[in-house]
């Protein structure tokens, strides 16, 4: 009975709420991809964070302070969303920590200048936003009412990426030598955070099925290789991929081969910041066990003096 009141919901487009029926599998995947996702958002925040100090103004050090402060809430609305499931935030955070758990790929690589910055608002945003729009017609409910914020917020991020580096190329040849040099090493990258090309990706058709991915993996791929070419093309760099072009009988861009050893390489957790990220969250953690055992004994008296 409950097994055909959750089909029908899904075949009608309707969403599943936290106190329906739901497979133990489906559950199991929501909570998986949704701390993965939480865990991107927070360990997201290291990359650009590390040029907070070094940001070349004051308005762009405000900029930056915002930006990054909004990842911080995008993950903690996540784990919100998963906890409607039944997860522990405490638990996914060890998980993570412990590398039981994912987090994107793409936040395992080094912010070398400040081009990156503006390089990852523009393409990192950019992949994120591609991914993450057909999810706010997500089937489960917490999940995809999430994402609507999220997604505005995401494509403030991604216009503040590009206007930074529309100023750097109006800058000096240094400063457009800089952008270059930052689209260089993250463009591969972005194309690498749609996950596996579509044969090699285990979720995918049980997630289509259910509704909890409106697209496969080299679909919003492709959606973002034709998207990010006129805007490379308007700023005045180059994506470095020779075989990129348009291919007419398609109606779409062809692009060159991915190297899919990387992913699995960084995905596995030997990319070339892993271990710094996970440390600098490890100590993150440690450093603010007072202020949780503070909180909750706080929270305990509270509920003490309510019961007198
Ligand atoms: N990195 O079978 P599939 C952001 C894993 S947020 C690491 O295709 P699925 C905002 C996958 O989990 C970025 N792992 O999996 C921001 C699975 O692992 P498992 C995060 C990856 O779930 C911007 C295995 O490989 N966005 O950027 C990756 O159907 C700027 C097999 O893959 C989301 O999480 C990868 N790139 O499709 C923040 C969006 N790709 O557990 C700061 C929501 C795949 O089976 C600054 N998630 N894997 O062993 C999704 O849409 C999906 O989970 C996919 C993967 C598309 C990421």
């Amino acid at each position: 009975m409950s097994e055909q009141v959750f089909a029908d919901t899904i075949e009608k487009d309707q969403r599943i709420e936290p106190r329906d029926w739901m497979p133990d599998k489906y559950r199991a995947t929501m909570i998986r991809q949704i701390a993965q996702h939480a865990h991107s958002e927070i360990i997201g925040m290291q990359p650009e964070g590390a040029w907070i100090t070094r940001a070349p103004s004051l308005r762009r050090k405000a900029i930056l302070l915002a930006k990054v402060q909004d990842e911080a809430g995008h993950g903690l609305y996540l784990y919100s969303a998963a906890e409607t499931l039944g997860a522990d935030r405490g638990d996914l955070t060890r998980r993570l920590i412990e590398g039981r758990q994912k987090y994107s790929s793409i936040f395992n690589y080094p912010t070398l200048t400040f081009a990156d910055v503006g390089v990852i608002g523009w393409l990192v945003d950019g992949a994120a936003i591609c991914n993450q729009v057909p999810l706010c017609r997500s089937s489960y409910g917490p999940y995809a009412r999430a994402m609507i914020r999220i997604c505005k917020e995401e494509s403030f991020h991604q216009r503040q990426g590009y206007e930074l580096l529309m100023t750097m190329m109006r800058g000096t040849e240094a400063q457009r030598a800089m952008v270059q040099d930052a689209v260089d090493r993250w463009w591969w990258p972005s194309l690498m955070m749609f996950g596996p090309p579509d044969g090699d990706s285990p979720n995918t058709a049980q997630s289509m099925a259910w509704k909890i991915k409106r697209h496969t993996n080299d679909e919003l791929r492709q959606r973002f290789v034709d998207m990010s070419v006129p805007q490379a093309e308007a700023l005045g760099v180059r994506l470095p991929d020779d075989d990129l072009r348009w291919n007419a009988d398609r109606e779409h861009y062809d692009f060159g081969a991915i190297d899919w050893s990387e992913l699995k390489r960084v995905i596995s957790g030997d990319g070339p910041m892993n271990a710094e990220r996970i440390a600098h969250r490890r100590r993150a953690d440690e450093e603010g066990a007072w202020v949780r055992e503070a909180a909750a004994a706080h929270a305990a008296k509270k509920r003490e003096a309510a019961a007198k």
